[in-house]
């Protein structure tokens, strides 16, 4: 049976439970170490992308490898059917589920990307997503690349932790608030909820370049995996149809500005995006068609943000 991801009569809730051990440089059991974790993750998948921008940008790919699982699932989750033979050349499995399994023989929540994987014992580490690239950050700086781009600025961190918070709850969850309504109700509430968050980004982003000012930091990539899906899935498949990212002069410009920049627009492949949310929510598209559209040159126009 496929699951489903609506609750009729009632507004989506996002399980946060997570598996929450940390790679530290002071940890015991998981200490920060090069070459021993491996970070699972999906193309498709928009918290998993964070961690694969994070990751590029911090210039960690030698020290955390990759592996990826194909844009569709079945009741038993992610598969590595991407790779040769169907199984991760490293870990040597074909399900995800697998890890999670190693990890906890009884575990019974969601065999969710992104997850880090320790490679010596097959064990999910964790699967948190706001810990895994705040953990990318500030504990393996040592292995950061020279020039890697400071996401967390000292001066800034704690409007960046509310304007996150306010971009996790009304943007990045939002959309899933939206699409897995169930009720009219819920959906047209979380419908507001989505459009009035948009229209203060749009407002906010007029005066700078980046949310926080001048500097790319978290939160641009946490608002960049969302802005990305928005006319490619969320306008369609999740009814958030008030106006198109590309509608919105401001917020459509930052998002290619992002999108044009190396780490960004190069993790987003739209097939397996489409794919992934047409095929895998079959309560919500039962026929399992996936659209042609919408076309993807507008993401390589000019955007004009460099005179901010
Ligand atoms: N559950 C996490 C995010 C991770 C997540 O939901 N990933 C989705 C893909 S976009 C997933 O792996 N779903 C698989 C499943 O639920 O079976 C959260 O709420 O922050």
């Amino acid at each position: 049976m496929t699951p489903s991801y609506v609750e009729p009569g009632r507004e989506f809730r996002r399980d946060t439970n997570y598996l929450s051990d940390r790679i530290t440089r002071d940890s015991e059991q998981w200490p920060v170490e090069p070459g021993r974790y491996r970070l699972i993750a999906a193309r498709a998948c928009p918290w998993a992308n964070r961690a694969i921008i994070v990751r590029g940008l911090l210039g960690l790919e030698d020290v955390l490898s990759m592996g990826l699982c194909g844009p569709v699932h079945d009741e038993d989750s992610w598969t590595f059917d991407l790779d040769p033979g169907g199984v991760d050349p490293v870990l040597g499995y074909k399900r995800l589920k697998e890890a999670y399994l190693a990890r906890d023989p009884d575990y019974s929540r969601g065999i969710t990307v992104p997850a880090i994987v320790d490679v010596p014992t097959g064990q999910v580490v964790t699967n948190d997503v706001p810990q895994i690239t705040r953990d990318l950050f500030f504990e393996w700086r040592e292995f950061h690349r020279l020039d890697a781009p400071d996401l967390w600025p000292e001066p800034v961190q704690d409007e960046m932790e509310v304007v996150m918070e306010r971009i996790f709850e009304e943007v990045n969850n939002g959309v899933y608030r939206c699409g897995f309504a169930g009720s009219q109700h819920a959906y047209e509430k979380a419908y507001d909820r989505l459009f009035a968050a948009l229209d203060w980004l749009e407002e906010r982003l007029a005066r700078r370049r980046y949310l926080m000012g001048d500097t790319i930091t978290e939160a641009d990539v946490r608002l960049f995996t969302t802005l990305a899906r928005f006319d490619a899935v969320y306008h369609g498949h999740f009814k958030c149809n008030r106006t198109k990212l590309s509608e919105m002069p401001v917020l459509g410009a930052y998002a290619r500005d992002l999108f044009q920049t190396p780490g960004f627009g190069d993790t987003i492949v739209f097939e397996q995006i489409k794919q992934h949310y047409y095929v895998v929510h079959e309560d919500i598209n039962p026929s399992g068609i996936v659209p042609k559209g919408p076309r993807e040159d507008w993401w390589f126009e000019p955007h004009d943000r460099e005179r901010l």
